[in-house]
């Protein structure tokens, strides 16, 4: 089910009474009444203390909570306009996002960002410094830098981050990270480039923004944003779905994009907003034993496509070895599409049993340090991008 517009009545209704911003700033949501309310208070003192003399906007787009997540915005800001309602199309993030650009677009908005309602690190300086580049001409997109903790973000780190600056080189550390700010012209690019009715509906909606402003040539910066404290995912656990709606989304973008990342051999920084300071993030546990349990039930169920796609089965899951089998099975979804899916669900056992290696390599090493290990793995993903060359040649 795709639909040619996420607004629904609400939104539309919203857009005809408020006419025009200078500013929005879109809060996604599904059941997250127990935690938006600080989200949304922390939004709007954000457009009041940091852009007094702009006309700003907060659209809530839920995706029809039964706890009254959107209630409890409406309730708890009174001093900024507020476009609620629930948005049309596949239940997920990134229809609520589509709703939000569309509002942006709708409102003739010069920049917009986002931030989830599942955020308790979140503070007024967030949503200044993720739309103050945008807002003074700058910069077109702005991802968000923050301290993680070293078992947090593991699509990120074993994927998202490494394989995005390998291909296109430029150094986003948190491509997928939720939070965003982004020009009026680029919102309308992501509405534009995407294909509703699949991964982007969903968790692909983040590495969509930012592969389309990577190859549209956008400005890019990083937000510092301290610490990211969030209702955090047990990584073996259920981040399968997640993983596979990401790296479908990476390995599609990847395939439409050839011209734009074959000849790209280096990379370069992405300026930061604000001054990194040390943070330290709340503990993620992490169990290797769940993990290298899946790892290994996965070789029964994806064995043959292993074989077919590595030549050879997987050994111990290092950096490097990491890498090349993310290009094998990449250059595999480039030239057959058709398979993209069941390709990518095969890789993400494999994923298990590398993040296994990444938290006994990381076992005494503190966050910090073990930035160390994820700066290592993106330079082997620099380093071995010939293989993928080689394949698809
Ligand atoms: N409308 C809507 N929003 C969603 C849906 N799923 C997630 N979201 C929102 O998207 C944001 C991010 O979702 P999370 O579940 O926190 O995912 P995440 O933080 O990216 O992932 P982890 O790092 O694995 O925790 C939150 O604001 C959610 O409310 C959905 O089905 N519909
Ligand atoms: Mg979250």
């Amino acid at each position: 089910m795709s639909t040619a517009s996420a607004l629904d009545e609400r939104m539309h209704d919203g857009i005809r009474r408020i006419g025009t911003a200078d500013v929005v700033v879109g809060i996604p949501s599904f059941r997250n009444a127990a935690t938006i309310g600080h989200v949304a208070r922390a939004v709007a003192s954000g457009l009041l203390g940091g852009f007094p003399h702009l006309k700003a906007v907060i659209v809530s787009s839920d995706g029809g909570s039964d706890d009254g997540t959107t209630q409890v915005v409406l309730d708890t800001v009174r001093d900024v306009p507020v476009i609620a309602g629930s948005y049309r199309g596949l239940p997920g993030k990134g229809s609520a996002l589509r709703a939000i650009f569309e509002c942006t677009s709708g409102l003739g908005a010069r920049a917009g960002a986002v931030v989830d309602s599942d955020l308790r690190s979140i503070t007024p300086q967030w949503v200044q410094r993720l739309l103050g580049p945008v807002l003074d001409g700058t910069v077109d997109y702005v991802t968000p830098l923050y301290a993680r903790h070293k078992h947090d973000g593991t699509i990120t780190n074993t994927i998202a981050y490494p394989l995005t600056r390998a291909l296109y080189g430029v150094r986003v550390r948190q491509p997928i990270g939720g939070e965003f700010g982004f020009s009026g012209e680029l919102a309308r690019r992501f509405v534009e480039s995407g294909d509703w009715s699949g991964h982007i509906a969903r968790f692909g909606i983040d590495i969509h923004m930012t592969t389309t402003a990577l190859v549209s040539g956008a400005r890019i910066a990083q937000a510092f944003l301290g610490a990211k404290i969030h209702d955090p995912k047990d990584p073996g656990s259920d981040l399968a779905p997640m993983f596979t709606q990401v790296v479908a989304t990476l390995f599609d973008l990847a395939g439409r994009n050839a011209a734009r990342w074959r000849d790209v051999t280096r990379s370069r920084g992405a300026p930061v907003v604000g001054d990194v300071e040390p943070v330290e993030p709340e503990v993620v546990n992490a169990s290797t034993g769940t993990l290298r349990a899946k790892h290994a039930a996965g070789s029964d169920e994806h064995g043959a496509v292993w074989d077919e796609v590595l030549g050879r089965a997987p050994d111990a899951l290092d950096a490097r070895e990491w890498a090349r089998i993310v290009y094998a099975f990449l250059a595999a979804a480039v030239r057959d599409p058709a398979r993209r899916d069941r390709l990518v669900q095969a890789l993400v056992p494999l994923y298990f049993g590398r993040v296994a290696r990444f938290i006994d390599d990381a076992a005494d090493l503190s966050t910090t340090e073990s930035e160390r290990l994820v700066e290592d793995q993106a330079a082997a993903f620099e380093e071995e991008k010939g293989s993928l060359r080689e394949r698809l040649a």
